[in-house]
């Protein structure tokens, strides 16, 4: 072991209790209920959609062509996750895989601004360079656990990833083009999929609005993990604004707009509201905008027994870009807490924390969760927010797994 290895795994084993290894807290559960509380994946699994061929087909759920969620065992534990096993959202069809063949010649039009102008993506590269690590995560994330069973997809826990993305600023972008014009209060980003003809264009255009204040810290990626941003995850430019919900990262970007108003796009005005249970959105309900904070346990993922002995429990944690202070684990359904050590590298405020916990745990049935606790004191909450549509849920309650140990 290195000496940084030695130091980890003392402190881990002393952050584990009080003495030794933590002892994990027994519960009693049903046990034939050893699966997570969560709707099944289909019985058949579902092919991979072309423009997603590539992705790990053992490590997703597909769930429709358009909507492709990571197995809660296949997060990893090396903070980063891998391209091939990244959820997938799309409210419309992907476009054409011939937008991503020659990427610096796609061109986003900057409007707001004193002088209006369309760059391409080979210009924008001559503009400025910034590397972010952010969590992606889609609001319906952990709406399957939702007990009134929201219309949408019944996402557990793998509607997220923490991704890697490099780009340029959107507040140098603003600079080159005279700077931000006067009254503007929104960063409003369109998605450049090709519309069905003959419906209002408003009704499907994938079009959000978030706060101008976004800007300081939002870029106009090119890259992912490593690579030019793939079709599926919206190459060849995506808008990314770290700390806000998955729907306001607009892939394949083709208009930035500084705006006076919010977009009048259905998708902002009365998509992803948070709306009374049985209610119909309205525009002046609170958006998806920054994520809770939210943290869960990621292994044992309860889709297999653990065999009695220590078990490093690992998971992750992330907020909207206030520092991650605490994590803390419950074996017990959340009766005791014990403090969890961070693991590997702190990737930024918007990345996730990676989490483990050596436990040791005797045989029988355990409820495992995590709860996150960030600088500021704010504790992840225990309850769901209810609404008619399952977004923002960051219970840690619904996120617990059954673990069976044997
Ligand atoms: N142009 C465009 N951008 C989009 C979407 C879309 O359908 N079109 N879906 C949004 C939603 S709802 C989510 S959760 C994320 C999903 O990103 P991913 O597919 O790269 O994981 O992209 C967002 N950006
Ligand atoms: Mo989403």
């Amino acid at each position: 072991m290195t000496e940084a290895a030695q130091f980890l795994r003392r402190r881990q084993l002393l952050a584990g209790s009080a003495g030794a290894l933590a002892t994990a807290g027994l519960v009693g559960f049903a046990d034939k209920a050893v699966a997570q509380a969560a709707p099944a994946a289909p019985a058949g699994p579902r092919p991979l959609p072309a423009y997603a061929a590539w992705k790990d087909a053992d490590a997703v759920i597909v769930h429709s062509a358009t909507t492709i969620e990571t197995r809660r065992s296949a997060f990893g534990t090396s903070s980063i996750t891998p391209t091939d096993r990244l959820f997938i959202r799309n409210n419309l069809p992907a476009p054409d895989a011939a937008i991503v063949a020659n990427r610096d010649a796609w061109q986003v039009s900057v409007e707001g601004v004193r002088n209006p102008r369309t760059i391409s993506v080979g210009d924008l590269k001559t503009i400025g360079l910034e590397t972010v690590a952010t969590v992606l995560q889609c609001s319906g994330n952990g709406r399957g656990f939702f007990p009134s069973k929201p219309s949408g997809t019944p996402w557990t826990v793998g509607a997220a990833g923490c991704v890697v993305w490099s780009g340029v600023p959107v507040r140098y972008v603003a600079e080159a083009c005279g700077g931000v014009a006067s009254g503007m209060v929104y960063l409003t980003g369109t998605g450049g999929e090709k519309l069905p003809d003959g419906v209002d264009p408003l009704s499907v255009v994938v079009e959000r609005s978030v706060p101008i204040t976004a800007m300081t810290d939002a870029i106009l990626a090119w890259e992912m993990n490593g690579a030019p941003i793939s079709l599926a995850h919206g190459g060849p430019l995506r808008l990314i604004v770290p700390g806000y919900q998955g729907v306001n990262n607009i892939k394949y970007v083709k208009r930035l707009a500084f705006t006076s108003a919010e977009s009048q796009a259905k998708i902002m005005s009365h998509g992803y509201r948070i709306t009374p249970l049985g209610g119909t959105s309205v525009p002046g309900e609170p958006s998806v905008q920054q994520m809770p904070l939210k943290s869960w346990v990621n292994y044992p993922a309860g889709d297999r027994s653990v065999r009695a002995g220590t078990v490093y429990v690992t998971g992750v944690a992330f907020g909207s870009g206030a520092p991650i202070g605490r994590v803390e684990v419950s074996s017990d359904g959340g009766k005791t807490w014990i403090d969890a050590p961070f693991v590997g590298p702190d990737l930024g405020r918007f990345a996730w924390r990676q989490f483990a916990l050596p436990l040791q745990m005797a045989p029988g049935n355990y409820v495992l969760t995590s709860r996150a606790i960030d600088a500021a004191g704010n504790v992840q909450p225990q309850e769901r927010l209810e609404n008619a549509h399952g977004y923002n849920n960051n219970s840690w309650a619904d996120a617990a797994v059954k673990v069976a140990v044997v």
